[in-house]
């Protein structure tokens, strides 16, 4: 495999970051996580301008214009033979001092690399996954704003932790208010009389692209969409459920804290909504092998 790192691509045994690096040291840095299928980088462009917007809220100037991102994700891609794949960009800080001060940080590094996914087991996707929700609340959106994808994960880490201890994959994170945010790397949905409901960003969710997307093809297929803020009950009274992400792309969800969802089956719209993102997939991208 080959490593992107500043511009030069490492082996990846050689591919490395100096222990100063503030992203090691403070998690001062940004990420993204992106899906290639069929020989293309699923929509390369939101993943990079969310990755600018990121950086532009912990005030860090990255070294790449966009246009040359993209080219260098498209790049790195092409030289690890990626069909179907996953992509993390990373940019930290850079090498700075011991101390908090980000202005000891000479330049930031830039990490692109390419690789397989891993996805929940298969059987979640046919049967449904069972989710609890989590002690751990999602941090305030006035400490650090859970829009901005940042390499402090920590608050993602322990509601996973704490998901796992109940014999989950998944966790629902709460805001301070009680009202759902999101899970830990996929943002929730609920189905309700063929109305579909999201909880909003300032609930605490990061503005997903695969959010997003699912809401443009829900639309198109004639539904709701609206981002209420949910509690629990909303939850446990949904007709359906699943949650969205790159990785997971879009998982049906049919138990929640013991309480079965609906009749215990992924839901018809699930399903359909499943289907026409799998669509887009095949037919849309930055193509890397042009
Ligand atoms: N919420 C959070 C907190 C995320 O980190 C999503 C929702 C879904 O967003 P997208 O844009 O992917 O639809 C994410 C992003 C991984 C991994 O390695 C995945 C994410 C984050 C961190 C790691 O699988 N998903």
């Amino acid at each position: 495999m080959k490593v992107f790192i500043d511009g030069k691509y490492f082996d990846e045994r050689n591919a490395k970051v100096s222990v100063f690096d503030h992203g090691l040291l403070y998690g001062d840095g940004v990420f993204e996580g992106i899906r290639a299928y069929n020989g293309r980088v699923f929509k390369l462009k939101e993943h990079i301008d969310r990755l600018f917007c990121s950086a532009k809220a912990i005030l860090l100037t990255l070294p790449m214009a966009h246009a040359e991102l993209m080219r260098a994700t498209v790049e790195t891609c092409r030289r690890n033979k990626i069909r179907h794949g996953y992509i993390r960009l990373v940019v930290t800080r850079g090498v700075g001092t011991l101390g908090l001060n980000p202005n000891r940080c000479k330049s930031p590094s830039v990490i692109i690399i390419a690789d397989k996914i891993q996805l929940y087991p298969k059987e979640m996707y046919q049967r449904g996954m069972e989710i609890v929700t989590v002690p751990t609340t999602r941090t305030l959106h006035s400490a650090l704003n859970p829009a901005i994808k940042s390499l402090n994960y920590l608050n993602n880490i322990l509601a996973k932790i704490e998901a796992n201890n109940a014999g989950c994959e998944e966790a629902i994170m709460l805001n301070a208010e009680g009202f759902v945010a999101e899970c830990t790397g996929d943002n929730l949905f609920i189905v309700k009389a063929g109305k579909l409901f999201t909880p909003p960003l300032s609930a605490g969710a990061l503005y997903g692209i695969t959010r997003g997307t699912v809401m443009d093809i829900a639309r198109e297929e004639g539904h709701e969409v609206s981002e209420p803020s949910l509690t629990r009950y909303d939850l446990f009274n949904a007709d359906e459920c699943f949650l969205t992400g790159t990785g997971a792309e879009i998982i049906p969800v049919t138990k929640i804290d013991g309480r079965v969802i609906g009749d215990g089956k992924p839901g018809a719209v699930t399903r359909k909504l499943e289907h026409q993102y799998h669509a887009l997939t095949k037919v849309s991208g930055e193509p890397i092998y042009a």
